[in-house]
């Protein structure tokens, strides 16, 4: 059983696609000008840039990979490249006999609970408010499972998503343990959440 409960926003792990990381150097140009960042082929999304240091984004849905990542300069010139490994999403776990709980359901009757584990991206749970501290959604996915990530994505409803989260695990639906931060560093397809170490539920 998972237990998903909204709070402040917290840094994702190292590697992960959607993950903030930071390239140091120097002539990179004091505004970001006409500097790029790519990851192979792959634009990444900039958070801020200096003369010696620039914030990006891993792309969203990157597969684990070890990528070349290169720098143009604020005047297009190129200004480097560097290695970094991608640690993407594995393979997911069968929902079969999942069954999910929220503590707000949703007035919209298109977005209930069991869309938020169907494995099907156009279709959503929503809690048809603004995120509160202390909202939570909670799987219960019926027998031990072992997991090292938990992925949410909000389809095409780009603006609506956890902007972060705390996950608790429990074996019996009562006692919780706090197992990992979740966050989201803005409106897009994907939030996601490397727990770090394996639990059960
Ligand atoms: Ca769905």
């Amino acid at each position: 059983m998972v237990r998903v409960v909204e709070r402040r926003r917290a840094p994702p792990g190292p590697g992960v696609p959607g993950s903030k990381f930071t390239i140091t150097g120097s002539h990179f140009g004091e505004t970001r000008g006409l500097g790029t960042v790519y990851f192979g082929g792959i634009h990444a999304d900039i958070a801020s840039w200096s003369d010696t240091s620039i914030s990006a984004y891993v792309p969203d849905e990157l597969p684990s990979d070890t990528y070349k990542v290169s720098v143009n300069g604020a005047g297009g010139q190129s200004a480097g490249d560097s290695t970094f490994t991608v640690n993407g999403l594995g393979t997911a776990l069968s929902k079969t006999g999942w069954t999910a709980k929220a503590s707000k359901l949703s007035p919209y009757a298109t977005d209930v609970l069991a869309n938020m584990i169907d494995d099907d991206t156009d279709t959503r749970y929503s809690s048809g408010t603004g995120q509160e501290s202390g909202q939570w959604v909670e799987v219960d996915m019926g027998k031990a499972q072992t997991f090292d990530t938990i992925a949410l994505d909000s389809g095409s409803s780009t603006g609506d998503y956890a902007r972060g989260a705390d996950v608790f695990v429990s074996s019996d639906g009562t006692k919780w343990t706090k197992a990992a931060a979740l966050s989201s560093h803005r409106s897009g397809r994907c939030s996601r959440e490397d727990a770090g170490s394996r639990r059960r539920d």
